[in-house]
């Protein structure tokens, strides 16, 4: 092999606009900010990665000027002469160096990979072990703000046999309202379909305790992050008191987090994203703490553009079992792509690429008419 040394690490800040404003309880995003970064080696091939942030910090401490310099000032220097096939090494050397800061952490480990599939011109899931699934089912969020359009927007992907789940963004504004319009759309399409709610922290333990149980009643099949991400006490007790099941997406992080998560028992199942979770290698040794203690495993996503996405789903087809399916939708969501390729999606589920690398061939005009 040709020198295969990293030479090169270069980041760029990226804002994509999306098909029609994501109502979410702390924000609306019309345009999503990612960070693409891209590793170079000394033969000038090219690794990629992406991690999205959402709503600025509204939904998480991590933003993407601050994923952009610190990648860029305490990541980048540490991989500068290695060989990107030891990604392994790589990362324990960086979190040596480096605390917290799992998106930037993320987004580097995602571009050593691909390099490293690339400059061996295999499909990347070879190097986590191999691929478990062709295809995955993948759900949609309803998320327009109007009930009445939401309901349109479901009709219309079950008739296209794009999405058969729906993921409801509730806890903006009035709880009960909030219900009602859950039991609106279960009544128009429920029959068709599998509903869960995302309630983003909104509630807390009180109304989360009334709500959740007109929604079990409804036929809602999961409750995600009704909670503030602090309170597993509250999560716990909600998980002991009701059947249905309650998801952890904020409050499970790191693999620290999560552990004491599903220890503590403060949910019923968790979701991924290699985002939050620091990378790749860390978003398999969760599904691993998850998988030993019988949690669901959800394959969730930050809203990634077609780069993020591909490699989410190249993960995840590495994972034995996803009791409630997945939501990696977000090109879907989007106006544009970064990539040559497109995310393909056949009765119901999404089909997972088998190109080299993640198999995401980067479009740099685009790159370059989006970035900031
Ligand atoms: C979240 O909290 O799950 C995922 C899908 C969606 O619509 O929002 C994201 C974030
Ligand atoms: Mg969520």
């Amino acid at each position: 092999m040709d020198n295969v040394y990293i030479d090169e690490v270069e980041t760029f800040i990226v804002d994509l606009p999306v098909k029609r404003p994501h109502q979410l309880a702390m924000t609306t995003i019309t345009t999503q900010a990612i960070v693409i970064a891209i590793i170079k080696d000394k033969s000038g091939r090219t690794g990629v990665g992406e991690v999205a942030t959402i709503g600025g910090a509204s939904y998480g401490d991590s933003t993407v000027e601050a994923i952009k310099a610190n990648v860029d000032k305490y990541i980048a220097p540490h991989l500068i002469d290695q060989s990107p096939i030891r990604f392994s090494k790589i990362m324990a050397m960086v979190g040596k160096h480096v605390r917290g800061n799992l998106f930037a952490k993320a987004v580097i480990e995602m571009a050593l990979i691909d390099l490293a599939a690339k400059q061996r011109e295999i499909p990347a899931y070879q190097l986590f072990g191999g691929k478990i699934h062709d295809s995955l089912p993948l759900a949609w969020t309803l998320a327009s703000g109007d009930t009445a359009k939401d309901i349109e927007e479901a009709e219309e992907m079950l008739h296209k046999k794009r999405h058969n789940i729906f993921k409801l963004k509730i806890g903006h504004g009035d709880p009960g309202a909030n219900v009602r319009h859950v039991g609106e759309i279960v009544k128009a399409v429920g029959g068709q379909s599998r509903i869960t709610v995302d309630i983003n922290q909104a509630w807390d333990e009180y109304i989360a305790a009334r709500q959740i149980r007109a929604l079990e009643e409804m036929g809602v099949s999961m409750i995600e992050q009704p909670l503030p991400a602090w309170n597993y006490e509250g999560m716990k007790r909600l998980t002991e008191k009701f059947d249905i099941s309650i998801l952890a997406d904020e409050s499970t992080t790191s693999l620290h987090d999560t552990y004491r998560i599903i220890k503590e028992r403060a949910g019923d199942a968790v979701a991924l994203k290699p985002a939050k979770h620091g990378g790749v290698l860390e978003t398999k040794k969760i599904a691993g703490i998850a998988e030993g203690a019988g949690f669901g495993i959800y394959g969730g996503t930050m809203i990634e553009s077609t780069v993020g996405n591909a490699i989410a789903a190249s993960v995840y087809s590495t994972i034995s079992e996803f009791k409630f399916g997945t939501e990696i939708f977000g090109p879907l969501l989007y106006r544009d792509r970064l990539t040559l390729e497109e995310i393909k999606v056949e009765n119901f589920e999404i089909q997972i690429p088998d190109d080299i690398g993640f198999g995401n061939t980067l479009d740099y005009d685009k790159l370059h008419h989006y970035k900031r």
